[in-house]
């Protein structure tokens, strides 16, 4: 294990000066640590594509940058470490949080593939790795020195131009686990704000939910067939119900997404938008932070989704501060015409031990369940 404090300092006197990224809840400790030190400002990013956006055009700037990222957003990071960081040779460090790493054994099923493909694909693209190395004796005299040596052997290779990747195992990293204070509050709960939404439905919904607590809380409290609880594909819930939306015009379909995923991959409030059909209903709960990961700010307060959606074209939108602003929309929304869109202000209040979905059904059976809730029913 490797301090919060050490690993920064140690990059900070290695010139690393620009840091963003997407985080990991495997990184709440560092991740926390940097929010709450203004010497390591931190940009955090809507999604680890951008994080190499903006690590690149720090670069332009004079900055030496430094990427954090779950490995599971490796994908959306793809295309621009391809096509950009590398063809342009502009250099980075990534830091990335190995779920599943290396053999693709353990966590959950959603991190299984990238990791035990982490290595190989950073080898066939030619970025430098190394695993931080972690000893089991924490009096280990040797620790720091293993660390720091291969610190120095991927910021040489940084220094060279080129892009490193240092992978850092669950539990490798650790730190201070609160976040910055936060000003705003709401009296709803994720659990609240859910229950008020599930009152309402019919039973004849498919509801697709977010990656997180989200889905999670949803399967303790209202699990039922049509739910299609997503872990992973961060983001692409409002995808998902569109296209079931789409493609079965008579069923209702209800989004159940988080800010953090929503700006994630906001291009979605505009495919809505667009093909705008009347079956979806899209509720958003925004707790103005990756909440799953450790209550890490998103920029959803400086953000009015609800005019976002809106202007994307939705019929109708809404943003509910309380429980009965949010009874008020919802009531509104039933039996209109969609698409709609409320956006749920919500508090920081967690369940404590959430459940994990896949202890239940395995993530074939969640899918095969819903499919076969919508088409049998059909
Ligand atoms: C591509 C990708 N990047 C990062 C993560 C890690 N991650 C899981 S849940 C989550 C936060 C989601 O925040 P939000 O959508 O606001 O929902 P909340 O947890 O606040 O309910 C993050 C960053 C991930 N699963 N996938
Ligand atoms: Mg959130």
């Amino acid at each position: 294990m490797v301090a919060a404090e050490s690993f920064c300092q140690a990059l900070r006197r290695r010139g690393y000066d620009f840091w963003t990224g997407v985080p990991c809840s495997t990184f709440k400790g560092v991740i926390n640590h940097i929010l709450a030190t203004p010497e390591l400002p931190f940009v955090m990013a809507a999604n680890e594509g951008a994080a190499v956006g903006l690590a690149a055009g720090s670069w332009l700037a004079g900055r030496k940058p430094v990427v954090l990222l779950q490995s599971s957003g490796f994908g959306n990071l793809l295309n621009p470490l391809t096509s950009l960081s590398l063809s342009y040779r502009m250099p980075m460090l990534l830091v990335i949080s190995g779920r599943a790493y290396p053999d693709g054994v353990g966590d959950e099923p959603q991190h299984r593939l990238m990791g035990a493909s982490l290595r190989d694909v950073l080898r066939l693209l030619g970025v430098r790795r190394a695993d931080l190395p972690l000893s089991e004796a924490a009096s280990d005299a040797n620790r720091d020195d293993a660390w720091e040596a291969t610190l120095d052997d991927l910021d040489g290779w940084v220094e060279a131009d080129g892009v490193a990747a240092l992978v850092v195992p669950p539990g490798g990293l650790t730190g201070r686990g609160t976040p910055p204070p936060w000003e705003a509050d709401y009296p709803l709960s994720r659990a609240d704000a859910l229950a008020r939404v599930a009152a309402v439905l019919d039973g004849s919904e498919l509801v697709v939910s977010t990656t997180g607590k989200l889905s999670r809380e949803l399967f303790l409290r209202h699990d039922r067939q049509g739910n299609f609880y997503m872990q992973g594909s961060m983001g692409h819930a409002r995808a998902i119900a569109l296209g079931a939306a789409l493609a079965e015009p008579a069923r209702r379909v209800v989004v159940l997404d988080g800010d953090g995923a929503c700006l994630m991959h906001l291009g979605s409030l505009s495919t809505v938008g667009h093909y705008a059909p009347a079956n979806l209903l899209d509720v958003v709960l925004d707790n103005e932070a990756h909440g799953s990961t450790g209550h890490q700010h998103t920029t959803s307060s400086t953000t009015d989704l609800a005019r976002t959606a809106e202007a994307c074209g939705y019929r109708r939108s809404f943003q509910c501060a309380d429980g009965a602003a949010l009874d008020a929309a919802l009531a509104a929304c039933r039996g209109a015409a969609g698409p709609s869109f409320l956006l749920v202000k919500i508090n920081r209040q967690e369940t404590p031990d959430l459940p994990r979905i896949t202890a239940t059904y395995s993530q074939e059976t969640t899918a095969r369940r819903a499919r076969d809730f919508v088409v049998a029913a059909g």
